[in-house]
């Protein structure tokens, strides 16, 4: 009866140790992103706030000769802003320090254009302070525009201007704590030669020996890229890699279409985020009070931003009194109510999830690891297998009209081709809701109502393996 045992005991230790076959982790496919290009990512949702002279001069692009006596907030309130952004969902605020007009939002050193030439405050204000110090209040990160192209500036357009500018890099970056991003616009007027001057690399490393979990923002990154547009949208497919070799921000950058879907085999990886303004234009204006983007196409964006792969950066320009406007925090708070709305109930929570093809047979990489909720279990398959189903099944039947998928992407975006099928609640019929390319970090996607009680995710292509972290259906 013992040797029975034994034996018994041997032959189950033997199955354990043969379902574990190929159990070890997977490796990265491609390049994969920084500890905190992955913090970004986690972000999703940001606002981002362009206020200056133009806020008070009804113009986009300021010419740099206005009297610095124009920026004259009658009662700024960063901590308005920053309780809005918070009550909006947002994670953080990037604000303009330094739009083209050249006009410093803090007292720098290196410019005569700035807040402490202006009669606010008596020229003692300092914008940058009041926001780090509002958004560490709210629990929310802190980030910095500033504009390579600066009309104002008499050092523009010659060598010593590089010098400037690290000199206002390194101020914004050295007195205020944490910046999580720093946005480096690639406009200029197109006449002559400045940009081509602009020194990047020095910009970039003064940046990051400052702070070096700062996330660059450019045309190429280092960090994060632009989307291609300024209307919100990632391209359908969005790769989080990218080609910079030859290129350069502004107008040297690959062309606008490559940045809107990223490149399939790009060497590095660049994630897209898509900057938009909830108003027409990014500056404040009157005539704008009733222009304001409707809650149906702020959702739009978000689907195709947040819900293709990048991060959403939406613009609320503060008005003339220095306050988040009324208008702009009613359509905000309607936005977290229809997102609200959309996505609370996930059927795939307390859903079992199932799948025939599992890494190495192992409950380490099961299919319900994309229903647990977690950020760093998935589902992943052998190596050789690159394309694979996994199914939810619910309790009871229930209508759905979208799902979410994440890849695990600190180990590289694999997938290039998915499908979601709905065992329909009237029968054994299967029925395909949607179709897509690139997943990524998220991708979210709607579809007419059905009534499922499965939902079955098969990924058709891939690079490698697919690892699926999570998935909501709603
Ligand atoms: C552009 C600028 O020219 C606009 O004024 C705005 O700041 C937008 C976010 O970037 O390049």
């Amino acid at each position: 009866m013992r040797q029975y045992k034994i034996f018994i005991t041997a032959v189950a230790m033997l199955m354990v140790a043969a379902s574990c076959k190929d159990a070890d982790a997977p490796g990265p496919y491609g390049p994969v992103p920084t500890d905190a290009q992955l913090e970004w990512q986690k972000m999703e949702y940001y606002m981002f706030v362009h206020f200056g002279p133009n806020t008070f001069t009804d113009s986009e692009w300021g010419t740099g000769e206005e009297d610095p006596d124009v920026f004259a907030p009658t009662d700024l309130d960063c901590d308005q802003w920053a309780r809005i952004a918070r009550e909006a969902g947002m994670k953080g605020i990037i604000i303009t320090a330094k739009h083209h007009d050249g006009f410093c939002l803090w007292p720098s050193k290196y410019s005569r254009h700035t807040v402490a030439q202006s009669a606010w405050r008596d020229g003692q204000g300092d914008v940058l302070r009041e926001l780090s110090d509002a958004c560490a209040r709210y629990g929310l990160k802190f980030g910095v525009y500033i504009s390579p192209w600066d009309r104002n500036h008499p050092a523009y357009g010659t060598e010593r201007y590089n010098e400037v500018f690290v000199g206002c890099i390194s101020e914004v970056l050295s007195e205020y704590g944490d910046v999580f991003e720093l946005w480096f616009d690639g406009a200029d007027d197109r006449q002559g030669d400045a940009p081509s001057k602009y020194r990047w690399k020095y910009f970039n490393a003064t940046a990051t020996t400052l702070q070096p979990d700062v996330v660059i923002f450019s045309d190429v990154g280092p960090g994060c890229r632009w989307v291609g547009n300024e209307r919100g949208y990632a391209g359908e497919t969005n790769w989080s890699r990218l080609d910079v070799e030859g290129f350069a921000p502004g107008r040297l950058s690959p062309s606008w279409d490559t940045l809107n879907t990223g490149n399939v085999h790009g060497s590095r990886w660049l994630p897209a985020e898509a900057d938009v303004s909830i108003r027409p234009g990014w500056f404040y204006s009157p005539s704008t009070d009733d222009r304001l983007k409707t809650v149906d196409e702020l959702m739009d964006i978000y689907y195709a931003s947040v819900g293709r792969n990048a991060n959403l950066l939406l613009n609320v320009p503060p008005d003339r009194t220095g306050r988040i406007n009324p208008v702009d925090s009613a359509r905000l708070m309607e936005f977290r109510d229809a997102r609200t709305e959309a996505f609370h109930a996930d059927y795939a929570k307390m859903s079992r999830a199932y799948s025939a093809s599992v890494r190495g047979n192992s409950p380490k990489y099961a299919a319900a690891n994309t229903v647990d909720g977690r950020y760093s279990t998935y589902w992943a398959t052998d190596d050789s297998v690159t394309s694979a189903s996994f199914t939810v099944y619910f309790r009871r039947s229930r209508e759905i009209s979208a799902v979410m998928l994440q890849e695990y992407i600190p180990l590289g975006q694999r997938v290039k081709e998915f499908s979601v099928e709905c065992r329909q609640a009237d029968g054994d019929s299967w029925k395909e809701v949607c179709r897509g390319t690139t997943i990524g970090y998220k991708r979210i996607l709607r579809f007419d109502p059905v009534t499922a009680t499965e939902v079955r995710f098969n990924i058709l292509d891939s690079y490698a393996s697919p690892l699926i972290n999570n998935v909501a259906i709603y």
